[in-house]
């Protein structure tokens, strides 16, 4: 707020003005307010891993590297973000015989050389549509991606979302990528978010305990929330943000948990069924959208838009 002086002011009304001018400034020093991260519809990433179910039975009931499921997921998503106004690139490589895809996707603006990103792997395994492993990861940075397009959102940060090919054959498709980054273009990652299996049938809440700022972004959205969270231990080097790390980018993500079993101490904090499997579909057929909890995956893509929102202002 700007106090506009008319003319010269002398005694008591000087004192009072330089006070309001003192408070002005305080005022305006004061830390700007983060813009608030805006709540991503379940419903509509729902409809995302609807789509990609579609796609897989369509395409001999998979989204694997080197079929066509795959590319036509990666159709689905670039087509989404192309008409939101991002600026896409489709990063080709070959892997295992066959040419694997990567989907970049750019939101115009922000500092160039303070770049967040938000990404997941696309593909599936063969023997499933890999709804839950991982279109709920794929869906979720859909969203997020096209909710920054409705708002407009113009952080200080540039934001940079992407879409994995060959995760399953090893992190081909994230590994590809950060080897053909100049070590300049890494340097300009100030932190790479991660999310794969977020919707779990049996959720667990897990956060990756990488690097300290971008876990606590997480831990303080879900204690928001009431809901207790607990270090991701089963997947160092298992996803998309080993690379990153391997090359000193800043990293965290968000996880649900896969073939390992939950507890009585989890079930008891974060209800399901303990003695199971985090998710039972685990690289399998049945990795249907029937293979999702809502609320799992609803928490997870609103900490993902909070954790996009709060690391890039
Ligand atoms: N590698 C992932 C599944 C996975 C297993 N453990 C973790 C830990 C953190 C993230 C992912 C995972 C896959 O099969 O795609
Ligand atoms: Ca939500
Ligand atoms: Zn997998
Ligand atoms: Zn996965």
């Amino acid at each position: 707020m700007k106090l506009s002086v008319p003319g010269r002011v002398t005694g008591a009304a000087a004192m009072v003005v330089a006070a309001l001018l003192t408070t002005s400034a305080t005022a305006d020093a004061a830390p700007a307010r983060v813009a608030a991260a805006p709540d991503i519809p379940v419903a509509a990433v729902k409809a995302h891993l609807t789509q990609l179910q579609s796609i897989a039975t369509a395409n001999g009931g998979n989204r694997a590297h080197g079929r066509t499921g795959y590319k036509a997921s990666l159709d689905y998503v670039k087509g989404k973000l192309d008409a939101a106004g991002f600026t896409t690139t489709i990063q080709q490589f070959t892997s295992s015989g066959s040419v694997g895809y990567n989907l970049i996707a750019d939101w115009p603006g922000g500092d160039a050389n303070q770049i967040v990103m938000a990404g997941s792997h696309l593909d599936s395994v063969t023997s499933g549509a890999g709804i839950n492993d991982n279109g709920s990861g794929s869906a979720a940075v859909l969203e997020t991606a096209l909710a920054v397009s409705r708002a407009q959102y113009q952080p200080a940060k540039h934001l940079r979302f992407a879409w994995w090919g060959a995760e399953e054959l090893g992190l081909v498709g994230s590994r590809y990528h950060v080897n053909n980054l100049s070590t300049a273009n890494r340097a300009k990652i100030s932190g790479y978010l991660n999310f794969d299996m977020i919707g779990s049938p049996n959720p667990g809440y897990f956060v990756y305990d990488d690097d300290p700022a971008i876990e606590k972004t997480f831990k303080d959205y879900f204690a928001g929330l009431g809901v207790a969270t607990e270090i991701e231990t089963e997947g160092d080097g298992r996803s998309d943000h080993a690379p990153f790390k391997s090359a000193g980018i800043p990293v965290g993500g968000l996880f649900t948990g896969a073939s390992s079993t939950k507890s009585a101490a989890q079930a008891a904090k974060w209800g399901g069924t303990a003695g199971q499997s985090f998710d039972r579909c685990y690289h399998s057929s049945c990795d249907t959208t029937a293979n999702i909890n809502d609320t799992a995956l609803d928490r997870n893509s609103d900490a993902l838009a909070y954790a996009v929102w709060e690391l890039s202002d």
